[in-house]
């Protein structure tokens, strides 16, 4: 058994001559590890003076650096360190050798991990052990996590394992180096159609990802450049993984499916063509051949004007299982995405509803798709907005895999502009009971594959991060990477956790600092939603333009299907199986009932499930377009009064995220009169109803 030692005093001393950039501060994120409080330093000593490693991975090298650089940056040189005493780095197996009394509470899966604070040749020590490499890399960080936000750790014996086994990002990232649907700058992996010559972005990025449990990154936009699959590109791509691997995040990538013939020289892409499959395979072990650990492919197809399978009359499945196929030798999966969907209906014809369209494509294919291909299902039937119902797709696949897609940038909900912390949102999609077969259903459990003993199951995040040096455009934004990525690795964590541990990580501990943070935090989807989107009645904003602005007719009267039908009469849509487009007909039997009558329906989802006229009373006791009045101004005042409460934080926060933050506060604050003035003044207008409170007239 080979162990390397390093030495914590060395690496200490090394840390405090490095400069503390304010922009490197920024690219920390929530791995600032700064320096702890004496009176708190002080509770975490003797300290273990050596890190054994149990082998000599890249992983396991990266995991024992992490932690030297984890410990010295927050407890300092600290001249009580225990000379005796270690901590043990490495997979169970290894770790058992050395200590033979050591005894998991429970078995251990990949990428889990198990810390126990354990005597090890009479001296207090601890030990980081996992079933592979990269769950020692999770622990590492775990134990940094609670030293930073200064839990006690002497009596650890603390196991934790993944929810599920995939947790994946996507970046929408074009090779030209734009974002798609990105607010943090320009692209960390691409400039000019090639891979950048740095790279030191994408493996700090990896690192990020890594310390809250994520495995895989899809590198490019799911509207994919068949480019990306060119014999001279995929050995630059190869530059990428080499920064990923080392901190146990796979690569992987989204393709077009017309490539065999854009880019292949053949003249079809029909997916039950034996040359197109010839294709394929040919193509993954040239992709495998350069990155052995690729992780897999994520296909967009037939949506929104990408090629797909329909243009040879061939199924999802069919398009699926031939990348699959050529993936499977390998390990491989893919990651098929459900956003099928006309974006040329028929707006005049009532029974039309675009959020009928992935549980239609994909519920009749159930049983179709190959074991290592996994339906990408979005949060709601639409497309991110501020509130959806949960995608009734999750309960139509009982013999598919599925995963579902949150979207972490926030192209709907203020684009990083506005502060919308959204794990409260995610969480009740994923806390959401669909009630199959009358049991306990939840969206998470489906997810996770649980429910119908899947073999693979989870989570994707999009999450755009860009070159600015706070990743995603706005420091308080990376609450929401942070939350996917906590949520990922376990859904049954609440918001107020995440957010508390986030804000520690971010901020420190100051008292003040972290309930202000955290409140703001936790009020602000709320508070973006009572401003911009009223009662689920879905997009409001400019669909045609920037997805940011209040544009409340742009979704009305054209083929996209984001309707929200007001008129003169009422809003809402009707998808009642009654009178309307029968989309609540695609919900288990009990869920129905939770949607189809208006007695039932919850007052949040109301405008998405029914059309009514202004005057219809809510169970709240208000009516329709007096809820829009008063939300409206209510979610207004809200924001404005984020102002006064981070304004309390002078002093308390750096100087320069202070400002930048509050510059940011105010900001929002006057967007959001600006969208409660022009929904409020249009309602009005069809409605002719005047607010009770005399505000809009
Ligand atoms: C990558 C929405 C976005 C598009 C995005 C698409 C998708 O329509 O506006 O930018 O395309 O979703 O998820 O494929």
């Amino acid at each position: 058994m080979r162990r390397l030692r390093l030495s914590l005093l060395a690496f200490v001393s090394a840390l405090a001559l490095s400069a503390n950039l304010s922009a490197e501060t920024e690219a920390e994120a929530w791995l600032r590890y700064a320096p702890l409080p004496p009176e708190l330093r002080k509770t975490y000593e003797p300290l273990p003076c050596q890190i054994v490693i149990l082998g000599d991975s890249p992983v396991l090298k990266n995991a024992a650096h992490e932690l030297v650089r984890g410990m010295g940056q927050m407890l300092g040189a600290n001249p009580e360190l225990h000379r005796g005493s270690s901590i043990v780095l490495g997979t169970f197996d290894q770790a058992h050798r050395l200590v033979p009394t050591l005894n998991p509470p429970e078995k251990l899966i990949a990428d889990g991990y198990w810390l126990k604070a354990t005597p090890i040749r009479g001296a207090p020590s601890f030990v980081i052990t996992a079933v592979n490499d990269r769950g020692v890399l999770h622990g590492v960080f775990a134990l940094l996590g609670k030293i930073a936000r200064g839990e006690s750790i002497s009596t650890l014996d603390e196991l934790q394992q993944p929810y599920a086994p995939i947790r994946w990002v996507n970046q929408w990232d074009n090779l030209d180096g734009s974002v798609e649907r990105g607010y943090g700058g320009r692209s960390i992996f691409y400039a000019d159609g090639k891979v950048r010559d740095d790279l030191s972005r994408a493996s700090e990025y990896a690192r990020l990802l890594a310390s809250i449990g994520i495995n895989g990154c899809t590198v490019n936009n799911v509207n994919a450049a068949p480019a990306v699959l060119a014999p001279d590109f995929i050995p630059q791509l190869r530059r990428i993984a080499d920064v990923f691997r080392p901190w146990g995040v796979q690569l992987s990538l989204s393709v077009d499916l017309s490539s065999p013939k854009v880019i292949g020289g053949l003249d079809t892409f029909d997916p039950l063509d034996p040359r197109v499959a010839e294709w394929w395979r040919k193509k993954v072990d040239e992709i495998y051949r350069e990155i052995p650990d690729f992780g897999g492919i994520v296909v967009k197809a037939d949506s929104e004007g990408r090629s797909g399978p329909s243009a040879y009359k061939r199924t999802h499945a069919d398009a699926a299982n031939v990348i699959a196929r050529a993936l499977k030798p390998h390990g491989g999966i893919v990651f098929y995405r459900a956003f099928v969907y006309n974006h040329h209906l028929d707006w005049h014809d009532l029974k039309n509803d675009r959020a009928k369209a992935a549980y239609d494509n994909f519920h009749p294919l159930d049983g179709a798709f190959d074991d290592n291909a996994i339906v990408q299902i979005k949060n709601g039937p639409i497309d991110f907005q501020v509130r959806e119902p949960a995608s009734p797709l999750f309960a139509g696949l009982r013999r598919t895999n599925e995963s579902i897609e949150l979207q972490i940038t926030q192209e709907y909900t203020g684009q990083q502009k506005q502060l919308c912390f959204l794990v409260p949102m995610w969480k009740e999609v994923l806390d959401f009971d669909m009630r199959v077969d009358g049991k306990s259903t939840p969206v998470k459990d489906l997810v996770a594959g649980s429910v119908f003993h899947r073999p693979l199951g989870g989570f994707a995040g999009v999450a755009n991060v860009g070159l600015d040096a706070n990743w995603l455009g706005s420091p308080l934004a990376m609450a929401n990477l942070y939350g996917f990525g906590r949520l990922a690795w376990n859904p049954n964590l609440t918001s107020e956790t995440i957010i508390d541990e986030w804000t520690q990580l971010t901020f420190g501990n100051d008292p003040l600092v972290v309930q202000t943070i955290n409140r703001l935090q936790l009020e602000s989807w709320h508070v973006y939603e009572d401003y911009t989107g009223p009662l689920g009645a879905g997009t409001l904003t400019n669909i045609t333009g920037n997805h940011y602005d209040p544009a409340p007719m742009s979704s009305e009267e054209n083929g996209w299907g984001q309707w929200h039908r007001a008129d003169s009469h009422g809003i809402g849509m009707d998808r009642t199986m009654a009178t309307g487009t029968g989309f609540i007909g695609q919900y288990p039997p009990e869920v129905q009932k939770l949607y189809e009558t208006l007695d039932a329906c919850p007052d949040n989802l109301l405008l998405f499930f029914h059309h009514v006229p202004y005057t219809h009373v809510l169970h709240l006791g208000k009516t329709v377009v007096q809820y829009v009045y008063d939300s409206h101004y209510d979610g207004a005042e809200q924001a404005a009064g984020f102002v006064p409460q981070w304004e309390k934080l002078e002093g308390h926060v750096d100087e320069e995220r202070y400002r930048d933050i509050l510059a940011r506060f105010e900001f929002q604050a006057k967007e959001a009169v600006k969208w409660r003035d022009v929904i409020c003044a249009w309602i009005f207008k069809l409605s002719h109803i005047p607010d009770n409170k005399g505000r809009v007239k």
